[in-house]
């Protein structure tokens, strides 16, 4: 079997990123069963542990995951994955985005979450998560809806990271040249 193509990887702030993602519907079953392996393939190059449609240019409701640990449950696709219970404790994590690559940040979120899901197959699924899981679900969830991480953070904290991401961005463009 070849490789699987890899996507490109928008970076805010592309406007699909900011976008609510639209569901996936029965007649997309060929698109999400094209997209699922490239999308893998891409976030297991890039490197990163989720990734969500829209930051490769896909406004559909459709994630992957893999925590790509021992005793992690291996890669994951979700199809219209949905929160429908959060815990009261909540947790803080640092987080990174692939889409603003090379700024991480502490982000406070529900320790636990329950997520439900279609798979490739149109099976339900339902899971309850924790720890580093349950942020990453949240994390891509949030993508679906047009959220980025640092619309969790403080304005000052937000501020100060996008200014660096952009100067950042600029320098790497001009070394590029
Ligand atoms: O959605 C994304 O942008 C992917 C993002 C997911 C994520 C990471 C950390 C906390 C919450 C959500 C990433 O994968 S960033 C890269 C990263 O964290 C990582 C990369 C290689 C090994 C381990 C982690
Ligand atoms: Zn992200």
């Amino acid at each position: 079997m070849p490789e699987p193509e890899l996507l490109p990887i928008l970076l805010h702030p592309a406007p699909v990123l900011r976008a609510r993602a639209r569901a996936v519907a029965e007649g997309d079953g060929d698109k999400v069963r094209a997209l699922a392996p490239r999308m893998l393939a891409t976030m297991y190059a890039a490197p990163g542990i989720g990734l969500a449609a829209p930051q490769v240019g896909e406004s559909l409701r459709m994630v992957v995951l893999d925590l790509q640990k021992e005793d992690s449950a291996g890669p994951m696709v979700l199809v219209n994955p949905e929160i429908v219970a959060v815990s009261d404790e909540r947790a803080v994590r640092e987080e990174g985005c692939l889409s603003i690559p090379g700024q991480y940040a502490d982000v406070e979120r529900p320790f636990r979450v329950k997520v439900r899901w279609r798979d490739l197959d149109g099976t339900r699924r339902e899971i309850e998560a924790d720890d580093l899981l349950a942020t990453c679900l949240q994390h891509e969830i949030d993508h679906l809806d047009g959220v980025l991480f640092t619309d969790r953070l403080s304005p000052l904290k937000r501020n100060m990271l996008l200014k660096r991401f952009q100067k950042e961005q600029k320098l790497k463009q001009r070394e590029a040249m």
